[in-house]
């Protein structure tokens, strides 16, 4: 990632909560997860999206936006690719193209010794599936790992969380087994079929980490009028 300009971006995978609609009032739904979604995030898990997050955040006028990334980890043995380009989008005039950018890339370090440097909230130098390293300046840079920036700006953390998403996942490819990865102990077909979850369920990624990058930051910075109703929406891209 030494060029800072580069003028293609390759896509990798987008729009996995497309549909978080926030308000200055209230935050609204949660449509959708993606855990190895694809055969390549499966084998390339630093470009996989797991989820992604928009809620309230720690004043009124403040909102926190999470993509958490490389789910399931077991340990804490973990870094973010250098190579890639991690983004989250938002729209604020509903038409579903990116108005205001985050773009997070992070140094060749290794674990808790890796850096973070996010750019953004910024126009983004090109939308939809191109995506372009904007030329504008560092708003947050640090350790990973740590609570960075401003509590009244843009404040950031990046680093090892436990996955908050949770699933039966057993149980699940029961019910769908076409969906069943390719490598691993979930990959043998189930001579069983299933309807629906268990109850209680098994959370499968209870034991296991995500690589979390959380932005709060001022609602006014993202949404484009003063209205108490302003809405925006929000999602993740990984590109290289
Ligand atoms: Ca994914
Ligand atoms: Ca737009």
């Amino acid at each position: 990632m030494s060029n800072r300009f580069l003028t293609r971006g390759r896509y990798l995978s987008i729009v996995f909560v497309a549909g978080i609609a926030a308000s200055v009032a209230g935050i609204g739904a949660l449509l959708a997860s993606d855990h190895q979604d694809t055969p390549e995030v499966e084998i390339n898990p630093r470009m996989d999206i797991n989820d992604v997050y928009a809620f309230p955040g720690s004043s009124p006028d403040r909102v926190a936006l999470v993509m958490t990334t490389s789910s399931p980890i077991a340990g804490q043995n973990a870094s973010f690719d250098p190579d890639l380009l991690y983004q989250l989008k938002i729209d604020n005039g509903g038409d579903a193209r990116e108005d205001v950018v985050f773009q997070i890339t992070f140094n060749s370090g290794t674990g808790s010794a890796q850096q973070v440097t996010v750019v953004g909230p910024v126009g983004p130098a090109s939308t939809g599936t191109s995506n372009t390293l904007v030329n504008s300046t560092v708003v947050v840079e640090g350790a990973v790992n740590t609570a960075l920036g401003s509590p009244t700006g843009v404040q950031v953390f990046a680093g090892l969380r436990a996955d908050p998403f949770f699933i039966d996942l057993e149980q699940f490819f029961k019910i769908l087994p076409d969906r069943r990865p390719s490598t691993g102990p979930l990959s043998s077909p189930s001579t069983q079929t299933a309807q629906q979850f268990r109850n209680p369920g098994v959370d499968l990624l209870r034991p296991f980490n995500a690589l979390a990058i959380v932005i709060e930051v001022p609602k006014a910075q993202l949404v484009s009028s003063t209205a108490a109703d302003a809405k925006f929406g929000v999602w993740a891209t990984i590109s290289r």
